[in-house]
């Protein structure tokens, strides 16, 4: 009885997932956002430095953060990020030059204590482009296996064409949470 209840239970219960997608200016987190939304009637609130839309993917509905990523913004990133189940960390993997402040700011935003558990996927956005560095070069440039207390994994993707954005749509179901 408490089985099929728990059945019942979970068919009428809606999985939700909160995002926090951030990363420096011009990654292409709008654009991954847009990806993201395709097709999908989403509701947006625009806001200066701010984009926030639900999209419903899978089953889930996921209200995504997209925050600002100039310098003003980015002590902002871990206020927003306490409040979610899962963080999107972007990478523009055509700009070599910007990888050093990328690696910066995540780990800075990952001293915050209240992040110690979130699960980050790091996006290595901007594939379409050649050169541009490949997962092991992302790996260590960003110097993930320094973060061991955070569940990471890492997308290699195009936010423009859609190349392999399946895997960021899966990994974020699988960090869905019932409701
Ligand atoms: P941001 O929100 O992180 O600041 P945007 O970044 O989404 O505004 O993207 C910045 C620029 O990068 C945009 O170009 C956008 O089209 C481009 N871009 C985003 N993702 C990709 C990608 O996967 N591949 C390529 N080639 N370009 C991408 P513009 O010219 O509009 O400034």
């Amino acid at each position: 009885m408490g089985n099929l209840f728990e059945k019942l239970k979970n068919l009428f219960s809606t999985q939700k997932l909160e995002v926090c997608m951030v990363g420096l200016e011009n990654v292409g987190k709008t654009t991954m956002l847009n990806q993201l939304s395709m097709g999908d009637p989403s509701f947006t609130v625009p806001t200066v430095g701010l984009n926030v839309r639900t999209v419903k993917k899978g089953g889930v509905t996921m209200k995504i953060w997209d925050i600002g990523g100039q310098v003003q913004y980015r002590p902002e990133w871990g206020n927003y990020a306490q409040g979610c189940d899962a963080l999107i960390f972007l990478v523009d993997t055509s700009n070599q030059a910007t990888l050093g402040t990328s690696k910066k700011e995540l780990h800075n935003l990952l001293d915050n204590k209240s992040l110690r558990n979130i699960p980050i996927l790091i996006i290595g956005n901007k594939i379409d482009v050649n050169p541009h560095l490949n997962e092991k070069q992302l790996i260590e440039g960003l110097n993930l296996d320094y973060i061991t207390s955070n569940g990471w994994a890492v997308a290699m993707c195009s936010a423009l064409t859609g190349n392999n954005i399946t895997q960021v749509v899966d990994w974020l179901i699988t960090k869905s949470k019932k409701q």
